[in-house]
């Protein structure tokens, strides 16, 4: 079983699309351990966006984080950051696969309505700064048994 943080940017959240995107992880199984909405300060965005840093496009990807809030997700199940992943779509709408959030809802790559931690490493780096250790919780569902073979 996995955790990975998915953030719905400040874009997904003033399009209100909010529920939709949270519709989607819900459909494919996956469980919400952790949500909450986060004004992200520069230093939280420094540190989530660190591996960015040296990219011409770090400053303006921290405006746009910082810009509005948005609301940040743990998300649990079986394989959880590759399917959070793949039901993102690329990284880049134009390139994005119709049927995922970025092939459905985006057009450009700075506003790509949501990010999902690319590795079971960086998932548990990033859930790290979002939410503290009480604020993920372990429940069962009884619906698991239907969706996660044993
Ligand atoms: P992803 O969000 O798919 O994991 P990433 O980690 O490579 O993509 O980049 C983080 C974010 O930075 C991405 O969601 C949007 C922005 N970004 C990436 N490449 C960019 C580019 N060439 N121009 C502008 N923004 C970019
Ligand atoms: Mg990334």
């Amino acid at each position: 079983m996995q955790r990975t943080l998915v953030l719905i940017k400040p874009d997904a959240v003033q399009r209100g699309l909010c529920g939709e995107i949270i519709a989607r992880i819900e459909r494919r199984g996956l469980k919400l351990a952790a949500m909450k909405l986060v004004q992200v300060t520069p230093e939280l965005a420094h540190r989530h966006y660190g591996a960015h840093v040296d990219k011409p496009f770090f400053e303006g990807l921290v405006r746009f984080i910082t810009s509005s809030p948005l609301v940040a997700i743990a998300v649990e199940g079986e394989n959880a950051v590759d399917v959070v992943r793949t039901t993102m779509g690329a990284t880049n709408p134009v390139e994005a696969t119709p049927g995922t959030v970025r092939g459905d809802f985006g057009l450009t790559i700075g506003m790509n309505l949501i990010h999902g931690s690319d590795s079971p490493e960086s998932a548990a780096t990033e859930l790290a700064l979002f939410f503290d250790d009480g604020e993920i919780i372990d429940y069962e569902r009884d619906i698991d048994g239907w969706i996660i073979e044993s």
